[in-house]
């Protein structure tokens, strides 16, 4: 369901990116509308700057929210965060109920803490009133630390197994949830991510990359507002925390090799484009073109040209890139293998063209000779989409094998196929003229 009016309750936290100063922009880019109820106005956030000044907006909430009621407004979302008193909570909670209509969803973060610690501005007392507000959510968002001090749990840093975040889950469900996704979780030493319930369906999932050192403010922020703009924007929640994690760490990573001060918050705006890009591909859909005329051959020669400059340079030497793609991806060469009964397509999201596969059914399974995603679209699992349309042709000619050859160093190709099935059933060392070699591993996917 794709919503009309978000309202975003947390404090305005006027220097240091967090709440408002980062809900605002990442919920707009997606074309989402987003009014927002401060409850609080801060000089900077709470977490590193001395002295800030703090306004608690709590006596302005009941009157906006008088006046909203009587323009006989309502929200199809709420998004609450930081609340800027205790009062707040059940002030918050009589909001949703009187603001909501028959669509709404509430997203709850419950902004309390973090490591194992509430700020400092909590006392013990406010998880327990919390915990009232996360009953009326949908989706809950919290970070482990909240989650233990609302659930009475005890708060032990990770690395965690797969059977506590379970048991987490089951404690969880007292909320009466739909969905949950928790951050801050770690199964092992340097990696960190976000686990994932749908108590509907009952999936659940994780998403974990590599640790970034260091202490970066908001990213809770930055993460609840990308999974909300993704939630909201209609894609699934495993896509939704995977975009909203990749999102998280760009911002991270781009603040850590900048050298930035961290009490300012992550530079996230610069990956805002890369963000809508792929919120707006998954919303769209992913399709196969099969080539036909020349013109979309001469596209997919075009497309194999930039992608293959960008994504094999490091890996083979750059006069390599330079043969491999006269050799095998120029108009002549896609036009003579289309001759000898390959098929090649465009991989298609609305009317972008996203990158391009070539495969030939052979007797007893399929040959992906090619499958190559642009990088502005790669990690938001185009390939795993594509797999599953190929593997309905297959079906179609009755074959349940895909196989596929993939240069060894290539580790994130390698490591995609094998998330998505595949299985390394050889290496090869094979020359391919003028002095190269190619290096690969054959994958195979049965299904
Ligand atoms: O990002 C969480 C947050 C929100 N608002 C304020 C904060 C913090 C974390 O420190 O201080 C005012």
């Amino acid at each position: 369901m794709v919503h009309g009016r978000m309202l975003a309750v947390h404090d305005i936290s006027c220097v240091g990116r967090c709440s408002l100063t980062t809900a605002l922009p990442i919920i707009s880019s997606l074309g989402i509308e987003c009014s927002v109820l401060p409850t609080a106005v801060l000089s900077t956030h709470t977490g590193g700057f001395k002295g800030f000044t703090y306004r608690d907006l709590t006596e302005d909430i009941v009157p906006i929210q008088e006046h909203w009621k009587s323009l006989g407004l309502t929200f199809d979302a709420f998004y609450t965060g930081f609340l800027g008193s205790f009062e707040q909570i059940d002030l918050v909670k009589s909001l949703v109920d009187e603001l909501s209509n028959e669509r709404t969803t509430v997203y709850v973060d419950p902004v309390m803490g973090d490591n194992g610690n509430l700020y400092t501005v909590f006392d013990m007392e406010f998880p327990k009133g919390m915990r009232k507000l996360c009953e009326k959510a949908d989706v809950l968002m919290p970070n482990l630390t909240e989650l233990c001090f609302m659930l009475g749990m005890e708060y032990r840093p990770g690395p965690y197994t797969w059977e506590y975040i379970e048991s987490v889950f089951k404690e969880a469900e007292a909320f009466g949830l739909r969905k949950i996704v928790v951050t801050g979780v770690s199964f092992e030493e340097g990696k960190v991510g976000a686990v994932f319930k749908d108590y509907e369906t009952g999936e659940t999932g994780q998403v974990m990359r590599g640790v970034i050192e260091g202490y970066y403010h908001g990213t809770g922020d930055v993460f609840g507002s990308a999974l909300v703009g993704a939630l909201e924007s209609g894609l699934c929640l495993k896509d939704s925390v995977r975009i909203a994690v990749d999102f998280t760490v760009g911002s991270i990573r781009r603040t850590y090799e900048s050298g930035a001060d961290v009490r300012y918050g992550v530079d996230f705006e610069l990956g805002l484009g890369d963000f809508i890009t792929q919120v707006r591909t998954l919303k769209r859909g992913i399709s196969l073109k099969d080539a036909t005329t020349q013109m979309d051959i001469s596209r997919i020669a075009g497309l194999a040209a930039k992608i293959w400059h960008e994504g094999y340079r490091g890996i083979v030497p750059d006069d390599q890139i330079v043969y491999m793609v006269n050799k095998f991806q120029s108009s002549s060469a896609i036009r003579e293998a289309i001759d000898e009964g390959y098929v090649y397509c465009t991989i298609t999201s609305g009317d972008s063209e996203i990158g391009y596969l070539g495969y030939l059914m052979e007797e007893d399974r399929m040959f992906l000779s090619k499958i190559y995603v642009d990088r502005a679209y790669r990690g938001i699992g185009v390939a795993a989409r594509c797999f599953d349309m190929l593997k309905d042709r297959c079906r179609e000619k009755g074959l349940n094998r895909i196989y596929l050859t993939v240069n060894r160093g290539n580790d994130r190709a390698v490591n995609a196929y094998l998330a998505s099935g595949f299985v390394i059933t050889a290496e090869i060392d094979k020359p391919i003229g003028d002095g190269f070699e190619m290096n690969d591993y054959i994958m195979e996917l049965s299904f």
